[in-house]
């Protein structure tokens, strides 16, 4: 994990500004997520240890951090009601609780202008960044489809867009454009290659956002960032306990949180393996990801299943699409821990994309067994 960016003293003083008790032990840099700032803050309360995540919200990403907030106490607060309705209890384990500041507002803000925010820490249970087995890869895809189907009936208005045009492969592609013509950081040619497996590719881009237009596929309240260390799988269990990171969740396509998985879930190797050998889609986590997605999911039209595959290409493009303008930007956006990293997530997108592409039909044959056995 890397270094802290924040001073104990601050940490300590931005923790205290919530509505917890007890004394404060420590905090210290936590996950692998590329956005956010985030802590485990630990507190001894009336002689027992709890435990915290505190979080930054970057404010570079989301601009209104305040929307987010209010999108995140909607939907946590649908989820808990309807966990509550037919629940064994341990709701705070399966629903993220947001802990209000001591002025009763769902954040805290810092002297320099920084947002906070503090949840219940989910004991017991972890995240992965490269999936173990098809267990894992069932209960994560579970967890996101019955997420998705509790927040179907969540009540009007609609979540605020919390960064607009998210997954928007059109206008990622312009941004991308955008980005080598400018070339800021002379790092266009080094990219040819790239860019090259993109051109290739163009055409696919519209596809999802043509259907959805021609109203064939409908928005729905979707996650959009539904990358497997997202979701947090029991110690015990195996069990995909809580859907977390809901910064995102908005209106979306159902197809782009399945896409995310297959992205993150099947790939065999880190997001930023620079052997590109080692890097490709395991058609087992695939049919485990289908299998537990098409178990919970069962409000998905057949235009929506027509597509599984072909999100997973579309989103992993697109991700490769964002990592690449980024490193041409001079890598402003996600988070990176050496140079070329932003080239090196890239790579392996566009490597999985490719080994998607030579298993497409295997993975068309998976969808249609899984759906046979369904019915
Ligand atoms: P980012 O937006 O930067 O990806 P996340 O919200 O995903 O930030 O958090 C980063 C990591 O912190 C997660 O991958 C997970 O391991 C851990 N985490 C986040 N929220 C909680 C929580 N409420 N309880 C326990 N761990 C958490
Ligand atoms: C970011 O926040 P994190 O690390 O879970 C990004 C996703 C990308 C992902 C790629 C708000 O997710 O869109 O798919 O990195 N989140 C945002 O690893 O841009
Ligand atoms: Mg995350």
């Amino acid at each position: 994990m890397e270094k802290a960016k924040h001073s104990i003293g601050h940490l300590r003083q931005v923790t205290e500004s919530f509505q917890i008790w007890g004394d404060f032990v420590g905090a210290v840099p936590y996950g692998s997520g590329h956005i956010n700032d985030t802590y485990q803050v630990t507190m001894r309360v009336a002689g027992t240890t709890v435990r915290y995540l505190l979080q930054r919200v970057n404010h570079a990403i989301f601009t209104r951090p305040d929307m987010v907030m209010d999108n995140i106490l909607r939907v946590t607060a649908h989820l808990r009601e309807k966990l509550a309705q037919d629940d064994d209890g341990d709701i705070s384990r399966k629903a993220l609780t947001v802990i209000p500041a001591r002025d009763g507002k769902p954040y805290a803000r810092d002297a320099e202008g920084n947002w906070w925010r503090l949840y219940l820490f989910v004991e017991a249970a972890q995240t992965y960044d490269v999936i173990r087995d098809e267990r894992q890869a069932y209960e994560a895809a579970r967890a996101f489809a019955r997420f998705q189907n509790l927040l179907a009936d969540l009540p009007a208005p609609r979540l605020h867009e919390t960064i607009p045009a998210f997954h928007h492969t059109v206008r990622r592609l312009e941004a991308l454009d955008a980005a080598a013509a400018a070339d800021v950081c002379g790092r266009r040619a080094a990219v040819a290659a790239e860019i090259a497996f993109i051109d290739e590719r163009r055409r696919q881009c519209a596809r999802l956002l043509d259907r959805q237009s021609r109203g064939e596929i409908p928005e729905r309240i979707t996650h959009n960032d539904t990358k497997i260390n997202n979701v947090m799988l029991d110690d015990a269990t195996g069990e995909g306990v809580c859907v977390i990171d809901l910064d995102t969740v908005m209106p979306g396509l159902a197809l782009y949180d399945f896409g995310d998985m297959v992205r993150s879930a099947t790939a065999s190797a880190k997001e930023d393996e620079r052997d590109l050998s080692k890097v490709g889609c395991r058609i087992n986590m695939f049919e485990a990801l289908a299998r537990g997605y098409l178990t919970d999911a069962t409000f998905l039209l057949p235009s929506e299943v027509e597509e599984l595959v072909f999100s997973g290409r579309l989103i992993t493009m697109t991700i490769g699409i964002r990592f690449l303008t980024d490193y041409l930007s001079g890598d402003t956006y996600f988070r990176t821990s050496r140079p070329g990293q932003n080239l090196d997530r890239c790579r392996v997108q566009f490597a999985m994309v490719r080994s998607m592409e030579e298993q497409s039909d295997a993975m068309e044959n998976i969808v249609r067994n899984v759906l046979k056995c369904r019915n």
